[in-house]
C-alpha cells in the first residue's frame, strides 16, 4: 500500500521568507512514524516540491489550515477524480467539519494519534470511514518517536514539540478551541531522544508558549545544554521577567523567541481577552529577553476597535527603539473557530467572502477607527519600512556589536547570522507586498 501526505502550498504573499524558514511541518512526519512499516509513506510539502498527481496512491492525506483550503479542495478534487481517496486532517477540517467533509472521504477531526490505526485498518479491508474523532485528547507519551528519515534533507531546521495546548485563551485565537484549555506536557525524556535524533540542524519547537509551565521549560533546558543545539520557539513575553529559565534557555542554545505582543495599547488587550499582556511592561521584558542573549520576533496586528492610522509609525517606532530584530506585522483576522469571529459575525462587520483572504495580510472586516484601505496600506508601509536597509541596520547594531555575524565549528550558524539571514529573507520577500 502506498500513502501520499501533503502540505498545500502556502497562501499569500512572502513564500520566500517561507523557503528560508523551510521545515516540513510536524503533523505528517507524526503520520509517518504512526503508520505501519509494510506502508509506503511519502511525504511532499507543495511549498518545495510538485505534488505526484501521476501516481497511484491508496489514500492521500491532506493537512488543512483554513484559509488554504480552498487550494486543498483542488488538490482533494484531482486525486479523488481518479478514484484515489483523500482524508483532510488539522484545523479546517476540525472546527469546519461540515464545510470540509463534502469534499474528501474522509475527516479525521483533532488529534491522529490515537485514530491513524483504525484509519489505516479501515483502509485496508476498503472500509474506509467518513469521520474519526479520538474520545480524548491525548497523553503527550503517546506522541510517537521520528526517525530522521521522516523529515525532508530541504528542511533548514526541524520542527519539534514539547507541549500541546496554551494556558491562555485570546478572543482571536482558535488554539484552545482545538487543543482544550488543559496545557499538556511531554515527558522530557521522550524530547531529549528526538532531540539526538535529529541532531545535525537547528530547531523550531511549535509549542505556543515553550516556557507555558516554566518549571517544566527549566528542566527541560538544563537537559537540553550538553546536547550543544541551536533552537528557537514562541513564548509569552511576560515569561522574560524568569531571568533563571531565560538564562537556561540561552544557555540550551535558544537563539530567538517569537512573541505575539499583537497591540501597544492596553485597551486592545483587554478588549480581546489577552490577560498576561501588561504592555507597560513590554520594552522591560524585551530588554530582559535580549540581556538573556536571545532576540525578539514580534508579532504584531493592528485593526482593534482602538487602532487609528497612526498605531502604524507608533508599532515601527517601538519596534527600532527597542532593538526588535524580527517581526510580522498582520491585519487583525477574525479566524475561524475563534470568539472574535463569532462576535464580529454577531456585528455583521465581516464582508470577505474569500477563505484565502484571512492569514493576516489582507482586511476582512469593517475597523472601527481607519477605513479597510488605511489599514491596507498601513500594513504595506510597516512591512516595507521595517524591512528596509536603515531600519535593519538600526534593529541589529547592538546585536552585531555583541556578536559579529559567524558560525560555529559543525557549520551552525549564530544567532547574529540566522538573525540578520532572516531579515534579508524577509526584505526580499516584502519586495511584491
Ligand atoms: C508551527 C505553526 C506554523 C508554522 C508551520 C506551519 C505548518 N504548516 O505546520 C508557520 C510559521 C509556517 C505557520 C504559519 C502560519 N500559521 Co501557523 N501555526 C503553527 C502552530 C503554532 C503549531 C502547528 C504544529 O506544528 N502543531 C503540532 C502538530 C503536531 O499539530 P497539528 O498540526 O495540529 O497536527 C495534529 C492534528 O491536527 C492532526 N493533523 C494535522 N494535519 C493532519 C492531516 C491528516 C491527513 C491527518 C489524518 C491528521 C492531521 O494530527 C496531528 C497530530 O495529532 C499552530 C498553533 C497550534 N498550536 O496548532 C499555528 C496555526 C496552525 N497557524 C495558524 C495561522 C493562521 C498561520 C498563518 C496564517 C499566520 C500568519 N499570519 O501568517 C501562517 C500561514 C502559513 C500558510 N501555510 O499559509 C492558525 C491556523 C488557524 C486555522 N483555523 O486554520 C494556528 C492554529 C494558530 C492560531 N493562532 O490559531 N504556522
Ligand atoms: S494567541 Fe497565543 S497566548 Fe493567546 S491563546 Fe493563542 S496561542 Fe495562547
Amino acid at each position: 500500500m502506498r500513502i501520499l501526505l501533503i502540505n498545500p502550498e502556502r497562501v499569500g504573499r512572502g513564500l520566500a521568507a517561507v523557503r528560508a524558514m523551510n521545515a516540513t511541518p510536524l503533523a505528517l512526519p507524526i503520520l509517518k512514524a504512526l503508520t505501519p512499516e509494510d506502508i509506503e509513506v511519502k511525504i511532499i510539502d507543495e511549498n518545495h516540491s510538485s505534488i505526484p498527481y501521476g501516481e497511484h496512491w491508496d489514500l492521500v492525506g491532506i493537512t488543512v489550515m483554513h484559509h488554504v483550503s480552498p487550494s486543498a479542495i483542488a488538490i482533494a478534487n484531482m486525486f479523488r477524480s481518479r478514484g484515489i481517496k483523500v482524508a483532510f486532517g488539522g484545523f479546517f477540517p476540525t472546527l469546519n467539519y461540515e464545510d470540509a467533509r463534502r469534499h474528501v472521504d474522509s475527516v479525521v477531526a483533532g488529534e491522529a494519534e490515537h485514530v491513524w490505526n483504525e484509519v489505516i485498518s479501515d483502509l485496508r479491508r476498503n472500509q474506509l470511514q467518513p469521520y474519526y474523532k479520538a474520545k480524548q485528547l491525548i497523553d503527550l507519551k503517546d506522541i510517537p518517536f521520528i526517525k530522521k528519515e521522516c523529515f525532508s534533507e530541504k528542511d533548514e531546521f526541524y520542527h519539534i514539540e514539547t507541549t500541546r495546548g496554551c494556558p491562555y485563551d485570546c478572543d482571536f485565537c482558535s488554539v484552545t478551541n482545538f487543543y482544550g484549555a488543559k496545557f499538556r506536557h511531554r515527558p522530557i525524556g521522550h524530547v531529549m531522544r528526538q532531540l539526538e535524533e535529529l541532531e545535525g540542524k537547528a530547531f523550531f519547537f511549535v509549542d505556543d508558549n515553550i516556557i507555558g509551565d516554566p518549571a517544566y521549560a527549566r528542566e527541560l533546558f538544563r537537559e537540553m545544554i550538553p546536547l550543544k543545539i541551536k533552537w528557537s520557539g514562541q513564548f509569552s513575553l511576560n515569561r522574560a521577567a524568569n531571568q533563571e529559565v531565560m538564562r537556561l534557555a540561552a544557555e540550551s542554545g535558544c537563539q530567538f523567541l517569537f512573541t505575539g505582543i499583537e497591540s501597544l495599547s492596553q485597551d486592545n488587550l483587554q478588549a480581546v481577552d489577552k490577560k498576561w499582556a501588561k504592555s507597560e511592561k513590554f520594552a522591560e521584558w524585551i530588554r530582559m529577553t535580549h540581556d538573556a542573549g536571545i532576540g525578539i520576533y514580534g508579532s504584531f496586528m493592528f485593526g482593534f476597535e482602538g487602532d487609528d492610522k497612526d498605531v502604524f509609525a507608533r508599532t515601527l517606532a517601538f519596534c527600532e527603539d527597542n532593538g526588535i530584530e524580527l517581526a510580522m506585522f498582520s491585519a487583525l483576522f477574525p479566524l475561524h473557530g475563534s470568539k472574535f469571529y463569532e462576535q464580529l459575525q454577531a456585528e455583521g462587520r465581516i464582508f470577505e467572502t474569500d477563505v484565502t483572504k484571512f492569514n493576516g495580510q489582507h482586511s476582512t472586516f469593517h475597523p472601527k477607527n481607519m477605513t479597510s484601505e488605511e489599514l491596507e496600506d498601513g500594513l504595506r508601509w510597516i512591512w516595507n519600512t521595517f524591512y528596509s536597509k536603515t531600519s535593519i541596520k538600526k534593529r541589529l547594531s547592538r546585536l552585531m556589536q555583541q556578536q559579529p555575524a559567524g558560525e560555529d565549528d559543525r557549520g551552525v550558524l549564530n544567532t547574529t547570522s540566522v538573525l540578520l539571514g532572516l531579515n534579508v529573507a524577509f526584505k526580499v520577500a516584502v519586495e511584491d507586498f
